[in-house]
């Protein structure tokens, strides 16, 4: 007969082919037995998280087991369903969303982009490093004075007055995950004769010095197992070769932004199953009022239902706009909804689900208020949650409300 899975309670598993659920155990067993140990350490060394300290070397060995850009076909990318690159963002998220952030920048921003919008040169040059986790990615949209409205970007794009085939790029941007480190950058920047959004990836190595700074952002109070920072553009020429022929207008970040949103939808669901199961745990354990574990108590118990309802609903939604994706149905409201929703949801259970640690919950020891800061920025970034209203509020009505 049928058992009841607290971890799965709909039963999702039963919408995953043979190779989706093999590429998730995969997934999950690097997470769990190499990235749990480096952003939770015991006592006295929590390193990633305490110290801000990411370990570049990560994307090299997820490049080894094929899980960046899993979803892509050609360059050495696995070729996987949507789906299969979702369950391995949940996998990665589950251990921490600052470690899911540096690989969705590097699979669906900065991967998906090229792939959707690159030269052929472009793709032969860049993909294939990247998926083995060789080079490294960053996404550059967001601006110190624009972030929800990146359409009123500053950055600009101005032919190179002497030396033909080049442009010099001048701007910032800020809040950029990977940016200190990352080898090449993709700036989206307003071409200077037409005003026009386009799409550079600007390669650190060919800079020459001053043109390209990118220093680091510090003392987040979230998401520190990832590296954060700006990027500083000071008349820097990159050649016409490196920006992409076609795509012009927000379409182009927009469209990397889909694949992006869509791995967090699933991705938030594994911190927020991290958060049901850390405080299952807890509750069982500790005792109050006549030696009861906390588990006994009906207040505690809704807490875990409502989370594990949450959880359960936004994998299974997730699951279906990633199989219409596949077969090309997918609209971008649809990933608005379910990036608003799972993001949202994941927030809020976690929050509430702090409350069963007590006072432990503010030890970071107990892993639970690392995904709650965590997941405050899974609600701001890609989008900001009232965003999405605004993008779901104007598909229902017709009537836009951004501006
Ligand atoms: P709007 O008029 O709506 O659209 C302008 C053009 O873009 C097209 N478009 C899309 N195309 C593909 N996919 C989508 N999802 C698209 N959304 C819009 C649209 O068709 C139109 O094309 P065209 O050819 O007609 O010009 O533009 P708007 O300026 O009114 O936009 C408003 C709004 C709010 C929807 C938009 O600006 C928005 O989504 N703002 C949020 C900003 C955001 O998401 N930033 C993300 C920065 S990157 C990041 O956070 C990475 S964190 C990664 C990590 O660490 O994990
Ligand atoms: P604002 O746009 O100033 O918004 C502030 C608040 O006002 C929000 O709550 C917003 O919803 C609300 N608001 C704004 N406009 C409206 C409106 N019209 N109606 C109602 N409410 C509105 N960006 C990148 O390009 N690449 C990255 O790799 C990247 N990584 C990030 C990593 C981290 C750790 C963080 C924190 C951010 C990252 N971002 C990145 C930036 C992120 O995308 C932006 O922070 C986000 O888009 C919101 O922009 P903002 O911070 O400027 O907020």
């Amino acid at each position: 007969g049928a058992v009841f899975n607290w971890q799965d309670p709909l039963a999702s598993n039963t919408l995953l082919t043979d190779e989706e659920l093999a590429i998730a155990d995969t997934a999950e067993r690097y997470c769990q037995e190499r990235l749990l140990p480096r952003v939770l350490l015991p006592p006295p060394r929590i390193e990633a998280y305490r110290d801000e300290n990411y370990d570049r070397e990560i994307l090299s060995e997820m490049g080894e087991l094929g899980l960046l850009g899993a979803n892509l076909q050609g360059y050495g990318c696995a070729g996987a369903s949507t789906v299969a690159a979702g369950l391995i963002t949940r996998a990665v998220e589950r251990v921490d969303s600052g470690y899911r952030s540096g690989m969705s920048v590097q699979s669906s921003l900065v991967m998906g982009g090229i792939h959707e919008f690159g030269t052929t040169e472009q793709k032969e040059k860049f993909l294939e490093p990247m998926a083995r986790g060789k080079l490294l990615g960053a996404f550059g949209l967001t601006e110190p004075n624009h972030g929800s409205d990146p359409g009123s970007m500053e950055t600009t794009a101005r032919q190179h007055p002497t030396k033909s085939g080049y442009f010099l790029l001048s701007g910032s941007k800020t809040w950029i995950t990977n940016s200190p480190i990352a080898d090449v950058l993709m700036v989206w920047a307003k071409l200077a004769e037409t005003g026009k959004i386009r799409g550079f990836l600007v390669e650190r190595k060919d800079c020459p010095p001053g043109t390209l700074e990118t220093p680091p952002i510090k003392n987040k109070n979230g998401l520190r197992a990832s590296i954060t920072g700006m990027i500083q553009l000071d008349n820097c020429p990159v050649p016409a070769a490196n920006m992409f022929p076609d795509v012009e207008g927000l379409r182009g970040p927009f469209s990397c932004l889909n694949s992006a949103r869509y791995g967090i939808s699933l991705g938030v669901m594994g911190a927020l199953e991290d958060c049901i199961s850390r405080a299952r745990t807890y509750a069982l354990e500790r005792r109050q009022f006549k030696n009861n574990p906390l588990a006994k108590y009906q207040l505690v118990q809704k807490k875990l239902a409502d989370a594990a309802t949450d959880a359960a609903y936004g994998t299974l939604a997730a699951i279906q706009v990633g199989r219409l994706k596949d077969e090309g149905k997918a609209t971008p409201e649809m990933i608005s909804m379910i990036k608003r929703q799972n993001c949202d949801r994941a927030l809020h259970n976690a929050r509430v689900l702090q409350e069963i640690f007590g006072g432990n919950a503010v030890s970071d020891e107990y892993g639970i208020g690392r995904h709650v800061a965590n997941l405050f920025v899974t609600q701001t970034y890609e989008g900001q949650s009232d965003i999405h209203s605004l993008i779901l509020g104007r598909a229902i009505t017709g009537v836009q409300a951004f501006a």
